[in-house]
């Protein structure tokens, strides 16, 4: 191992010359087969993880339950002290668990670090919602009658997460489940174990200060059968899923045909639409972080542009002459912009979508490479890319197909309604961002005829949301929404209680029964 590596391993408490257990519920353990962490900037392997048995796996879902039963009767303003412990022992470690996710996944120092806050900054949240989750007292029609919303805890919640998020989607869920009086299981993505290993050692610090069962965060390291049986399980109750709409759609279905309930957050396809009244100096920088930002491995990635005719060109020769500056590099090292795809796989996913916009004609105007030069050789470095197909047309694959990649796709618009049109015309609804100083396009963009995402920005860019409003896409993205806004809701099981209080029993909508 890597000096390097070894520092930033050991300052998290993870060992560097042992197997290291991949399985949490109170106690540590892994019996199951080895998932090996390769860091996608040297092709090193940092660690190797014991994933769980399956007969692991069910004595981690019998845990969870038990530790369910003892959490729901935990005030939840005394659940939301904790969550403020596990804010502060996070916002402690957000330089090293930042370096972790850099050096697993692949993402820039400013990006890991900023992924930590984005954990930290829902623990503040969800540390407030644990005073604010009420219910409703509902005006009844009969006398002497009262009706309550009551929100309960829901039971055990399992959370599946991507590589590209490896520590703030799990934050994002955990705090509000936690909140809200569940237990929480996390299969994090089989790329990034030693980062979700990190993190629930944080957590099970803090837990166990407080005397609470750490079945309660509970983790385990797995494979698709894990992920598989996770999603069948009764014993789960609400499974909450960032990945692929392929594998959404299968998980969404498992979990319906069962009644459990499900949370989606699937692929996205984001598009930005200029305007000719945009102020481009906000505009491409923002462009250029929107699709270059995280090698473009964000669900919020700009993946699409499309831009007025009239500015078209001076946006674009700018845009190439931002992409030529890229330092591309370590992703640890201060002044990098662009680090390396999370797998090689990627890599072959990023030439495949190349190979595919040059068979349909496509002008790729700057990159569709790989960086082949050392050190970058030794990682998955591919160059950022933009292509301008000959159609705008939504129907071809290339606008359609979410590619995890860096690879931004031009079309060029006459009217604002073309470019609305094209934002909606994929199966997607992530997010979405209009750049204008006209409050007339303002208007129409967020309107009923307006973009159809589940996020609609207007001059910011498609990603970098902040954790207060919910976050989540619409249409083949799932629907589902986390982080903040009503998503809390969705981690409670809600009744509607009647109470008479009166010493008669009429009944609703006057209907006589009478004896
Ligand atoms: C994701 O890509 O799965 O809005 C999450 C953003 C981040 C979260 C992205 N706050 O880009």
């Amino acid at each position: 191992l890597s000096t390097r590596a070894a520092t930033i391993l050991n300052a998290l408490d993870l060992p560097t010359n042992t197997e290291i257990p991949g399985v949490y519920d109170g106690a540590w353990r892994g019996s199951g087969d080895l998932l090996e962490s390769k860091c996608p900037t040297t092709g090193e392997v940092l660690g190797r993880v014991k994933m769980a048995s399956p007969k692991e796996l069910h004595e981690v879902l019998d845990k969870t339950r038990e530790a369910y039963r003892y959490i729901r009767s935990v005030p939840a303003p005394k659940r939301g002290e904790i969550l403020r412990q596990v804010r502060e022992a996070l916002a402690a470690k957000r330089d090293e668990l930042g370096a972790l996710v850099s050096l697993e996944m692949g993402k820039i120092k400013t990006e890991g670090q900023g992924e930590v806050q984005e954990f930290v900054d829902i623990c503040d949240y969800a540390v407030g919602l644990s005073r604010m989750m009420n219910g409703r007292v509902v005006a009844s029609e009969r006398p002497g009658h009262s009706i309550l919303e009551v929100a309960n805890p829901l039971g055990v919640v399992s959370v599946l997460t991507a590589f590209n998020f490896p520590v703030a989607v799990y934050g994002w869920n955990f705090a509000l489940s936690f909140a809200a009086g569940n237990a929480t299981i996390w299969k994090p993505s089989e790329t990034t174990p030693l980062c979700a290993v990190a993190v629930t050692k944080i957590i099970a610090q803090m837990l166990e200060k407080n005397g609470i069962p750490g079945a309660v965060s509970a983790l385990v390291t797995g494979d698709k059968c894990t992920g598989e049986a996770i999603t069948e399980s009764r014993d789960v109750d609400l499974v909450s899923f960032t990945g692929s709409e392929h594998v959404g759609r299968i998980v969404g279905k498992t979990v319906q045909s069962r009644f459990g309930k499900v949370l989606l957050e699937l692929g996205g396809n984001n598009a930005s639409i200029i305007m000719p009244d945009a102020d481009m100096n906000l505009a491409l920088p923002a462009v250029f972080f929107g699709a270059i930002g995280t090698a473009g491995q964000r669900c919020t990635s700009t993946r699409r542009l499309y831009l007025h005719r009239s500015i078209a060109d001076e946006f674009l020769t700018k845009l190439r002459r931002l992409y030529s500056t890229v330092r591309v590099g370590d992703p640890l090292a201060d002044s990098t912009l662009l680090g390396p795809l999370h797998t090689t796989k990627a890599v072959e996913t990023y030439a495949a979508a190349i190979g595919h916009l040059r068979s349909i004609g496509a002008e790729i105007i700057t990159g569709g490479e790989r960086y082949l030069d050392s050190p970058l050789d030794q990682g998955n470095f591919v160059q950022p890319t933009i292509s301008i197909p000959k159609s705008a047309n939504p129907a071809d694959k290339i606008w359609r197909t979410e590619t995890f990649a860096p690879v931004l796709n031009v079309g060029i618009f006459d009217e604002l309604e073309q470019a609305i049109e094209w934002n909606n015309n994929v199966p997607q609804g992530l997010s979405s961002s209009l750049w204008t100083r006209d409050i007339r396009n303002v208007g129409k963009w967020i309107g009923p005829a307006g973009s159809d995402a589940g996020i609609v920005n207007v001059n910011v860019g498609t990603s970098g949301a902040e954790i207060g409003a919910a976050f989540g896409g619409n249409k083949s993205t799932g629907w589902g929404r986390e982080s903040g806004g009503d998503a809390w809701k969705q981690y409670v099981r809600w009744s509607a209680c009647t109470i008479n209080f009166s010493d008669a029993a009429p009944l609703a909508q006057g209907v006589d029964f009478s004896i």
